[in-house]
C-alpha cells in the first residue's frame, strides 16, 4: 500500500471483508497510470485483455458469452419494508437477501487478490460529489473504474479527515483451487448472480458478473439506484440524463439535461454536431446528472462520471463522429470483433464489412457468418476528457445551471416531434409517462413500455415516492425549475419511413427550446402541450417535404385517447402510493382531449 489509511470504518470494513471472502492477497489501488500499465499488462500475459494494435494503448477484451449486460432480473432492491421499494423494483428484505450473499461471499475470493478502490463520484471536493470505496477481484474491474471514476490517494486524503463512504462490494464469484487455471472471463452462472442495493445502509453487494453496470459500481448501481435514495433524503435529484451545452450564435449559453430509455440515440445527442451554422455543442455527461439546488436557486447539474461506457454497435462518423474521435486511443473494448489489420469492426461501423475477422466469441467470422461479429452490447471504456467537444467547465465543482429538461421515447406513431409541458407539474407528468417501443421489433405498434424519467431499471426507491420528490422539487425551485419538453426523433410515416432525419438536425428543435426560454418563439396549445407550429422550427437548410413536418407537428385526440388507458394501467400498480399531483394530470388530460 503507498498510502496509509486511519478511517477506521474503511479499515474495519476491509478487515470484515477479506476475513469472509478469504482473497490470496489485498491490494489497495492508488488510481496512477503506472498501476493501470502494470495490471493491463498482467491480463495481457493471461490472454483476457488483447492490445489493438491500430489504436494506441487500447485493450480488447471478450466476456464469457452467459455474461454481456446488466441482468434486471437478477437486480434487487433490498430494504427493510416493501413499501419503500416499490412495485417496479425486485425487492427482497434486507436481512434474507444478506444471509444468501454472505454464502456466496464465503471464500469467493480464494485464489484471487481483493483489490480496494477508494473513488469519488464527481470532481474530488465538490459538495456535489460522494466518496465511495469498491472491493472487487477483477483487475478487468479496476481498470474500467480507473476510467470512469476519480480513483486514488486524494479521496483517501478525504476518507482520512473523516468523510463517509458508499460501501461498494463487488466480486466475479469464481474463487479458484489450488493450482486451478482461471478462465478468461471468470464469472459466476445466472442463478448465482446478484446486483444488490441496500439503499437503507448505502451499501451495494454484486456477486457473480464482471460485466458493465454490474460490476463497475459507480455507474448504475452509486450513480444511480442508492443515489436516488440518498437524494430523495437529501434534497436533491440523481438522474439518468446527458449534461449538454448548446451555445447560440450570439454566444449564449444554455445548459440542456435529457434523459431517455435505451437505444434512443442518448450518446449521440449528448456529442451532437449541430446542422445549423452558427450553433455550437459542448458534452459535459452522456449518461448521469447529479442536481443540487444552488444558492442563486437554480438547479446545478455536474456528471458524477469521469469517462464514458457507451454502446459500440451502430457508433459511426455518420452517428457519432465526437464518440469516433474520443475512442482512438486509451480505451478498453468489450467484445467487439478484431480485424486481421489489428483494429476493431462493430455493426454499424463506417465502411465496408471486414472480409475476415475473429467475432466477439473469438471465433472466425466473414459476412458470410450467421452471428453478428460484434455484440449488440458491446462497449467501449473510454475517459471523458478525450471527447473532441468535451465542456471546459465538465469538472465545474458547481456544475452547471440547467435551463431545460428534455425527456422522450422511440414512437413510431403518436408522438409529435417535440412537445413543451405546460408548467412543472404537466413536465413530471410526461416524464412519469415516458415510454418506448422496442427496438427488436420489427412490427411497428407491437406494444410500448413504460420507463418513467428513463428511470425504471434504476430507481432506487419506490417510484411512486420518486414522482412525490420530483413534484417537490419543483415547488422549491419555483420559476427557476427548468423548461420541460418531450421529444420523438423517431415517427415513421405509412410506408415505415422516418419523417426526421435526426442526428445533427435534432439541434432545429433544441433551438425551437431555447428560443422558447428567451419568449422569442411561437407555439400552439394543444391537449398535449405547447407545440412550434412549422414557422416556429429552424428549418432552414433542410430538405424536408411539408407534409413531413406537418404530420411531425401533428396531434391526433382520437389516437391519444387510446393511450389513456395504457397510462392508467401503468399508474394503477402504485394503487394508493401514486401522488395525488399525477393523477390530477392526467384526470386533466383526458378533459381537454375531450
Ligand atoms: O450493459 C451494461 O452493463 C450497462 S447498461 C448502460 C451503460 C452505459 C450507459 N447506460 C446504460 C443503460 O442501460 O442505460
Ligand atoms: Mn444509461
Amino acid at each position: 500500500m503507498s498510502y496509509k489509511v486511519t478511517n477506521q470504518k474503511l479499515n474495519r470494513w476491509v478487515n470484515e471483508l477479506a476475513e469472509l471472502c478469504q482473497p490470496d492477497k489485498i491490494h489497495w489501488c492508488d488510481g496512477t497510470k503506472e498501476e493501470y500499465d502494470i495490471l493491463m499488462a498482467q491480463m495481457v500475459a493471461e490472454g483476457r485483455a488483447i492490445p489493438v494494435k491500430k489504436r494506441p494503448n487500447t485493450y480488447l477484451f471478450r466476456s464469457d458469452p452467459g455474461d454481456v449486460a446488466r441482468v434486471e432480473s437478477r437486480t434487487y432492491i433490498a430494504t427493510r419494508e416493501q413499501a419503500k421499494a416499490g412495485p417496479t423494483n425486485n425487492w427482497v428484505q434486507t436481512d434474507e437477501l444478506k444471509k444468501t450473499m454472505k454464502a456466496l461471499y464465503t471464500g469467493c475470493m480464494k485464489g484471487r487478490t481483493m483489490f480496494v478502490i477508494p473513488f469519488s463520484m464527481g470532481p474530488i471536493g465538490s459538495p456535489m460529489s460522494k466518496l465511495a470505496v469498491q472491493i472487487t477481484d477483477s483487475p478487468y474491474v479496476v481498470c474500467n473504474m480507473d476510467i470512469m471514476c476519480r480513483v486514488g490517494t486524494k479521496v483517501i486524503e478525504l476518507l482520512n479527515k473523516g468523510e463517509d463512504f458508499v460501501e461498494c462490494l463487488h466480486s466475479v464469484g469464481a474463487p479458484l483451487k489450488t493450482g486451478e487455471k482461471d478462465v478468461l472471463w471468470p464469472c459466476a452462472p445466472m442463478e448465482n448472480k446478484y446486483i444488490s442495493h441496500f439503499p437503507e445502509e448505502n451499501a451495494i453487494w454484486s456477486f457473480g458478473s464482471g460485466y458493465g453496470g454490474n460490476a463497475i459500481l459507480g455507474k448504475k448501481c452509486l450513480g444511480l439506484r442508492i443515489s436516488s435514495a440518498l437524494a430523495e433524503r437529501e434534497g436533491w435529484m440523481a438522474e439518468h440524463m446527458l449534461i449538454l451545452r448548446l451555445i447560440s450564435p450570439e454566444g449564449k449559453k444554455y445548459h440542456v439535461a435529457a434523459a431517455f430509455p435505451s437505444a434512443c440515440g442518448k450518446t449521440n445527442l449528448a456529442m451532437i454536431q449541430p446542422a445549423v451554422p452558427g450553433w455550437k455543442a459542448e458534452c459535459i455527461g452522456d449518461d448521469i446528472a447529479w442536481m443540487k439546488i444552488g444558492p442563486d436557486g437554480y438547479l446545478h447539474a455536474i456528471n458524477p462520471e469521469a469517462g464514458f461506457f457507451g454502446v459500440v454497435p451502430g457508433t459511426s462518423y455518420k452517428s457519432n463522429p465526437m464518440a469516433m474521435d474520443t475512442v482512438k486511443e486509451n480505451t478498453i473494448f468489450t467484445n467487439c470483433a478484431l480485424t486481421d489489420d489489428g483494429d476493431l469492426w462493430w455493426e454499424g461501423k463506417d465502411g465496408d464489412k471486414p472480409a475476415h475477422a475473429i467475432d466477439w466469441k473469438g471465433k472466425d467470422w466473414n459476412p458470410s457468418s450467421k452471428e453478428t461479429a460484434a455484440h449488440a452490447n458491446a462497449r467501449f471504456t473510454a475517459p471523458a476528457a478525450q471527447c473532441p467537444i468535451i465542456s471546459p467547465d465538465w469538472e465545474n465543482p458547481a456544475g452547471v445551471p440547467i435551463d431545460i429538461f428534455i425527456f422522450g421515447g422511440r414512437r413510431s406513431a403518436v408522438v409529435p416531434l417535440v412537445t413543451e409541458a405546460f408548467n412543472w407539474d404537466h413536465g413530471v407528468f410526461l416524464a412519469a409517462t415516458e415510454a418506448s417501443e422496442p427496438t427488436a421489433a420489427i412490427l411497428d405498434n407491437v406494444g410500448i413500455r413504460y420507463d418513467p424519467f428513463a428511470m425504471l431499471p434504476f430507481c432506487g426507491i419506490n417510484m411512486a415516492d420518486y414522482f412525490q420528490h420530483h413534484f417537490e422539487m419543483g415547488d422549491k425551485l419555483k420559476n427557476k425549475a427548468p423548461r420541460i419538453f418531450y421529444v420523438n426523433w423517431f415517427r415513421k410515416n405509412q410506408n415505415g419511413e422516418w419523417l426526421w432525419p435526426g442526428f445533427g438536425d435534432n439541434i432545429r428543435a433544441l433551438i425551437w427550446m431555447c428560443e422558447r426560454i428567451d419568449g422569442k418563439a411561437g407555439a400552439r396549445k394543444t391537449p398535449i402541450g405547447y407545440l412550434p407550429e412549422e414557422k416556429d422550427l429552424n428549418l432552414k437548410g433542410l430538405v424536408i417535404a411539408q407534409e413531413k413536418i406537418k404530420e411531425l407537428l401533428s396531434v391526433d385526440p382520437e389516437v391519444w385517447k387510446a393511450e389513456i388507458p395504457k397510462m392508467e394501467k401503468f399508474f394503477s400498480q402504485f394503487g394508493e402510493h401514486l401522488p395525488a399531483r399525477l393523477r390530477n394530470q392526467l384526470d386533466e388530460l383526458k378533459s381537454r382531449l375531450k
